[in-house]
């Protein structure tokens, strides 16, 4: 038999849910929940990536890797560390317009969260008009807009544009993150029109620092 990491990251691969959550129980016993999905989940998923890129795998089995991942996360989920803290400030997370991608959005979501952010997770496929609709609502300190596609980068840029336009881009610090996403791209490129700030996020992890640093 395969060594338990080794046989996570293949459950992500094969997508096989079958068993998934002992072997998920029996990893909790010597990592943390956020390690698993860091380090052997999230390797899964590149392999999945890697595989259907290079068309070794199709859409319907990358799928599947998608559903069993999203089960993971859930079954980890309770297992994740949480501060007490609370109200640290809003951010309204959507994936853009076109774009159904949303693993690490939610996973951003969770993340947040769980450090004490108040989160207003709109889904997928959210055009602008309803981000900044639900910001308005919701009193919104951060905006923050995850998309996978290439094509996603052009609508984020877009998105900051529709901002300006409306005048409320000094109202709103942008959060972007998502793989088709470089840092350059971000901070370079996007930075030189948006006229409120934006920044890359290239992890999670990285969101919440940003979090921290832009309201904390
Ligand atoms: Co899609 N897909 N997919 N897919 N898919 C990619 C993105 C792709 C790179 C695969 C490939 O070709 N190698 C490719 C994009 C190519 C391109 O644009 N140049 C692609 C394609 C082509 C497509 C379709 C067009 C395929 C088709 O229909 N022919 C289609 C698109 C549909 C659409 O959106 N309109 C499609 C569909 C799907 C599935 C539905 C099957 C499924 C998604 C299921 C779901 O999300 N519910 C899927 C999947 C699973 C992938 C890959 C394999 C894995 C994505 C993933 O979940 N990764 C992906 C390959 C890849 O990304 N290299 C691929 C794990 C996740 C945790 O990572 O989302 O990057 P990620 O999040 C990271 C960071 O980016 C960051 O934090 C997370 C980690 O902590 N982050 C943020 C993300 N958002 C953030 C926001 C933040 C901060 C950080 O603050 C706001």
């Amino acid at each position: 038999a395969l060594p338990l990491d080794e046989r996570l990251k293949r459950r992500i691969i094969d997508g096989e849910r079958n068993g998934l959550e002992d072997d998920l129980d029996q990893a909790l016993e010597t990592r943390k929940a956020l390690a698993i999905v860091n380090d052997t989940l999230l390797d899964g998923m590149k392999v999945v990536g890697e595989l259907f890129g290079s068309g070794q795998m199709q859409l319907p089995f990358v799928l599947q890797s998608a559903e069993v991942m999203k089960n993971a996360v859930a079954h980890l989920e309770p297992h994740m560390e949480k501060t007490d803290e609370d109200g640290k400030g809003t951010i309204v997370l959507a994936t853009v317009r076109g774009d159904v991608h949303d693993i690490g959005k939610n996973l951003v979501d969770i993340i947040l969260s769980n450090n004490g952010y108040n989160v207003v997770n709109l889904g997928i496929k959210q055009p602008v008009s309803a981000i900044l609709d639900a910001a308005d609502e919701h009193k919104a300190d951060v905006i923050g807009m995850s998309g996978l596609l290439v094509k996603s980068t052009v609508i984020m840029k877009e998105n900051l544009e529709e901002l300006n336009q409306r005048g409320i881009a000094a109202d709103y610090p942008v959060i972007l993150g998502g793989a088709a996403l470089t840092r350059a791209y971000v901070e370079q490129d996007l930075h030189e029109i948006y006229q409120g700030e934006v920044r890359y996020a290239r992890d999670a992890f990285e969101g919440l620092r940003l979090m921290d640093a832009l309201i904390g």
